[in-house]
């Protein structure tokens, strides 16, 4: 798919209250905001035309803002976030992207679906079940991709211990190509992909970011990176240590489309 636009929330003052299991210790705001400013300018680079909200001081987390809607080339679906903390964060993404989308179908209670579960690969869509993603809001939206015509298969990453979300682990790069970590599990959803192995080591680039030409990967991590360009991608790496501290990654910072 080809992307033209990009919503992201800067991240704000409050950011380390919001929520992690990461033990890493709290991020720096100001340097959250330059590491955000740098990953704007991948996106520009990439031919994307971003909108920046302000940040939301009553929402921590709000610059995470893939995890509010799921954005596809046939229609909008506005989520419902497994940790409550997050519930209010979609009216407001909902108001950014009114402009582009006609129409919204939505996940409702009590089914909840944190978006960066969703993994679209050309059309294929993997939910993964998780802390955050339910057994409601997964097939509820699965339901509701059928409607728009697409296939999905759900994922049950409950135990896999280490990831928050499905994207944690896994990144499609295109060209039928699944970025996964070595101990990333074979489900049968995924037999069809080539895997693309990072080492176990470098669990956190697994969330790469394919966007239009190029991937954005987290800088640090070598061997990733070597196996993205090694597939003849312009590789670009982005310091990502203050949203790493929150559980975040790369494709957790925008909406595409
Ligand atoms: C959270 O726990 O919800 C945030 N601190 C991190 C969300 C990361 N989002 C994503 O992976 N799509």
């Amino acid at each position: 798919m080809h992307f033209t636009q990009a919503l992201l929330r800067l991240p704000g003052d409050n950011l380390a209250q919001g929520l992690t299991q990461s033990g890493e210790g709290a991020p720096d705001p100001a340097l959250a905001l330059a590491q955000h400013q740098q990953y704007r300018q991948a996106l520009e680079a990439a031919g994307l035309a971003p909108t920046v909200l302000p940040a939301d001081p009553r929402h921590p987390d709000g610059c995470f803002v893939e995890d509010t809607a799921l954005l596809t080339a046939r229609g909008a679906i506005l989520t419902r976030p497994g940790a409550p903390s997050r519930q209010g964060e979609v009216d407001n993404v909902e108001a950014a992207l009114r402009p582009f989308f006609d129409e919204f179908a939505r996940i409702e209670a009590p089914g909840t679906v944190d978006a960066g579960d969703v993994c679209e690969a050309d059309g294929h869509f993997l939910i993964g079940l998780s802390a955050r993603t339910n057994e409601a809001g997964a097939a509820q939206l699965a339901g509701l991709l059928g409607d728009l015509g697409y296939r999905a298969d759900i994922l049950d990453i409950r135990g896999t211990g280490s990831l928050l979300h499905l994207k944690t682990g896994i990144a499609f790069l295109g060209e039928g190509r699944m970025l996964v970590t070595t101990d990333f599990p074979r489900y049968p959803a995924l037999a069809a992909y080539e895997r693309i192995p990072a080492p176990a080591s470098e669990g956190y680039a697994a969330n790469a970011l394919r966007v239009n030409d190029r991937v954005l990967v987290a800088a640090g991590y070598p061997a990733t990176l070597a196996a993205i360009e090694s597939l003849g991608f312009e590789a670009v790496a982005l310091e990502m240590s203050e949203f790493r501290k929150l559980d975040g990654g790369l494709s957790c910072l925008s909406l595409r489309w």
